[in-house]
């Protein structure tokens, strides 16, 4: 098991970033930051498989562990970010167990999983299979998100399913999903965001969540959460150039 994976299992607090500029310059100057991981956001930014491979290297260039939301549950948005040298995925819209499962059997080789064999980057270009295979189980990470009405009735269920390390928790799409928005929405989302981590939590399973702000992170701790991402690159850049264009302005 890799350090990473154990952190985020064991379950230590870690704060990430996620990174949705696809460009590899933007990962490095994130990892340069120091985060605890990265996650390139394949599900909302533009990212392909070969600048996918880019951005993994320049994460790995700082030694900061990199995982790569996937656009779904099935092999074939699975495998490319593995095959890449991601160190794990974070799978969206999970509402069922057997999506979960679908999920596991992604990203684990056989027997566990379906996971295919192949000379991809992670096993240095075809160069070192066997010593890829012999750890890939247990270095890989496997986060999915509970963010639908679906996650949240069969949350026991998914919980249970063996191979899953964290559940994630979406704000944004359950919200949406549950029609909890806005102040008025906001205890029907809290009742949904506490259940999904308790029920998490009693079986064995690391429970994330995303902040837009880090001003969040201390009230979710407080609930049992432990695995944070943090905003995305896109969004601080435009938060700090706002800020120092209006700074700025306040000596003219
Ligand atoms: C959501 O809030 O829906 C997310 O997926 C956050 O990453
Ligand atoms: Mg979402």
């Amino acid at each position: 098991m890799t350090d990473f994976r154990s952190r985020c299992i064991a379950p230590e607090p870690l704060a990430g970033l996620f990174c949705a500029i696809p460009h590899p310059t933007g990962v490095e100057i994130c990892a340069a930051t120091g985060p605890d991981f990265l996650c390139l956001d394949g599900e909302h930014a533009p990212i392909d498989r070969e600048r996918a491979e880019e951005m993994i290297r320049a994460a790995q260039l700082h030694r900061v562990p990199v995982i790569m939301r996937v656009p779904g549950h099935l092999p074939d948005s699975i495998a490319g970010a593995l095959d890449s040298g991601a160190d794990g995925v974070l799978v969206p819209r999970v509402s069922t167990a057997d999506e979960a499962r679908a999920a596991v059997a992604a990203t684990r080789y056989p027997p566990v999983g379906v996971r295919g064999v192949g000379p991809g980057r992670a096993a240095g270009f075809g160069y070192r299979i066997p010593d890829y295979l012999a750890t890939a189980n247990s270095r890989i990470l496997l986060a999915i998100q509970a963010e639908t009405p679906g996650a949240l009735e069969n949350i026991e269920e998914i919980s249970t399913v063996e191979g899953v390390d964290v559940i994630f928790i979406g704000p944004g799409d359950l919200g949406v999903t549950l029609g909890a928005l806005g102040p008025e929405g906001r205890p029907k989302l809290m009742a949904a965001i506490t259940r999904i981590t308790k029920v998490s939590r009693a079986a064995g399973k690391a429970v994330g969540m995303f902040c837009a702000s880090p001003d969040e992170v201390q009230g979710w701790r407080e609930l049992g959460i432990t695995f944070f991402l943090i905003g995305n690159d896109a969004r601080h850049l435009a938060d700090a150039a706002g800020a120092a264009v209006a700074r700025a302005r306040e000596g003219f």
